[in-house]
């Protein structure tokens, strides 16, 4: 991407959590066009234990819908809207990442998985 066309980027990042295994990483990487070298669980410790174990980046870019385009004639005048995702362990023993993670947070996107038990201790456990 061009310094200019990036310049013309409006970007919101996204935090993807949830419960441990409802599939985070798995909903990441189908949304996304490009991603960190780290995203993915792709360093070893990760595939080892099969978790989540930091922070992933990952992004995808949409166009900008009509309610944000700036038509005043402002500096601003973007022209692509991008969201950065920002894949969180959902182990709770790693609590302190996603809390790090929340400086940079801008929205965040709950991830619940509906599979056989999956809904019942999932709703369980956020209560
Ligand atoms: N059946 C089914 N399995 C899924 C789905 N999404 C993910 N999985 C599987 O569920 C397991 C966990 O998926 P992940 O995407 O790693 O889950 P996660 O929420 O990122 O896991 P942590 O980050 O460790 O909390 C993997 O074996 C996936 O292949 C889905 O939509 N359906
Ligand atoms: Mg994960």
């Amino acid at each position: 991407m061009s310094a200019d066309s990036a310049t013309k980027t409006l970007n919101f990042n996204v935090g993807v959590l949830g419960h441990v295994d409802s599939g985070k990483t798995s909903l990441a990487r189908a949304l996304s066009s490009t991603a960190s070298t780290a995203a993915f669980d792709k360093n070893p410790q990760s595939r080892e234990r099969g978790i989540t174990l930091d922070l992933g980046f990952s992004s995808f870019t949409v166009d900008l819908p009509d309610h944000l385009r700036d038509d005043s004639g402002g500096q601003r005048q973007y022209e692509r809207l991008q969201f950065t995702l920002v894949d969180c362990p959902g182990h709770a023993s790693l609590i302190r990442t996603i809390i790090g993670g929340a400086q940079i947070i801008d929205l965040m996107m709950l991830v619940g998985g509906c599979g056989e038990r999956g809904c019942k201790l999932r709703l369980q456990s956020a209560c």
